[in-house]
């Protein structure tokens, strides 16, 4: 039996006020043909299907007209609920989408939801675990149960299988000895279960895992995270996207192949002088790529962000590098207090047009500030 393992599609998701709807049709239509030639018998997906509980029209168009495309190809299709996911939204038609082959598990149930499918070899069980929250282990949970216990108590719930076992997850799974590799797109887990001990998924030949952007394995090659669709944040830039194509032997786990994902736009970091930025995409000419800048000059170039935008009409992000002598000055409470309120103003002025305050209105400019100041009761009152 061949699985494709999919998670973290956050359809919806905006980033720096860009839509990324189209990148996401990009890499769904890039789904769709993997599963036509690679045929794998299952797709799963591992829960953060939107981006929030409420997803904009777009992405509940999308993800209608994606789950329409596959429901027409001889796969079948297990999807959980994550952290972003609504349980309620999700779980839409899942009744009816069972007669097409999909099977939606996006409620904290107990019994855990399963699908069981068969190939030459025998049957094998799916376990279809939907993000539980701490409220849930707690509803589960008897007496002084630890965590790894009531979540033991779950996985059981569902009966004892002789046959090959997998898993589809979106906690936050740890292995027992190292850590994993994070980045700036996960939601943090605060007030979320604390990580936990993939020794409980000891008993699935495969665990296709969601939450974790970066795609990895945990402690076995076995135990996987597929991560994003989409690079997500600036500290993705080198974390190539792909989705492991799982065999399913008749021992269990055979093969993995990772599939890469090739997206709409690439996404780049840029670091440097500003002047020097410019000059190297002068030679480049323009790009479509999402760019994240940062400029390094020690006095930064009000028009950085015009600039760059000329090069680069989807600069993500741009952000300013001071020297850290700058940055101490800037930082330090006792000596921001010692300049003016016009020093300030015509600091500020400076950077967002590049000549003084003087220069730009003579000196009744700074006369207007100094009244406005006084009028406001001067500056010992305002500071
Ligand atoms: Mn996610």
């Amino acid at each position: 039996m061949k699985l494709l393992a999919v998670s973290d599609l956050h359809l919806g998701r905006r980033q720096h006020e860009f839509d990324l709807i189209e990148d996401q049709k990009h890499i769904l239509k890039g789904i769709l043909d993997i599963c036509i030639e690679k045929k794998p018998d299952v797709l799963l997906i591992a829960g953060d299907v939107y981006d929030s509980a409420l997803p904009p029209r777009d992405a509940v168009s999308l993800l209608d007209d994606f789950l329409f495309e596959l429901a027409r190809l001889p796969l079948k299709v297990l999807m959980i609920s994550g952290n972003h996911d609504s349980r309620e939204r999700l779980n839409y038609g899942g009744r009816l989408f069972e007669g097409s082959g999909i099977h939606i598990a996006s409620e904290a149930e107990f019994p855990v939801k399963t699908v069981t499918l068969n190939d030459a070899h025998g049957p094998v069980r799916f376990t279809l675990l939907p993000y539980l929250r701490p409220a849930d282990i707690r509803r589960f949970s008897e007496g002084d149960e630890t965590v790894p216990e009531t979540l033991t108590k779950v996985l059981d719930s569902v009966g004892e299988f002789t046959g090959r076992q997998v898993i589809l997850s979106h906690q936050f799974w740890l292995p027992l000895s190292g850590d994993i590799v994070r980045c700036d797109s996960e939601t943090p887990t605060v007030g979320g279960l604390d990580g936990l001990p993939v020794s409980l998924l000891d008993r699935y030949c495969y665990a296709a895992l969601g939450h974790i952007h970066t795609p990895q394995s945990v402690g076995r090659s076995g135990v996987r995270y597929s991560g994003s669709i989409l690079k997500y944040s600036a500290s993705e830039v080198h974390s190539e996207k792909s989705l492991p194509l799982v065999s399913i032997g008749a021992d269990g786990l055979e093969d993995i192949e990772l599939i890469p994902l090739k997206p709409l736009h690439q996404v780049r970091r840029i670091r440097g002088p500003l002047d020097e930025l410019c000059a190297a995409a002068e030679k480049e000419g323009i790009s479509n790529d999402y760019i994240y800048a940062v400029v390094t000059d020690p006095i930064p170039d009000p028009n950085a962000r015009r600039r760059l935008l000329f090069y680069y009409p989807n600069l993500m992000e741009m952000k300013i590098e001071l020297p850290d002598y700058e940055r101490t000055e800037f930082s330090g409470e006792t000596l921001t207090r010692k300049k003016t309120i016009s020093e300030w103003f015509d600091e500020f002025y400076m950077m967002q047009n590049g000549i003084s305050l003087e220069e730009g209105f003579g000196d009744p400019g700074a006369d207007v500030i100094n009244k406005a100041v006084e009028s406001a009761g001067g500056e010992e009152a305002l500071l």
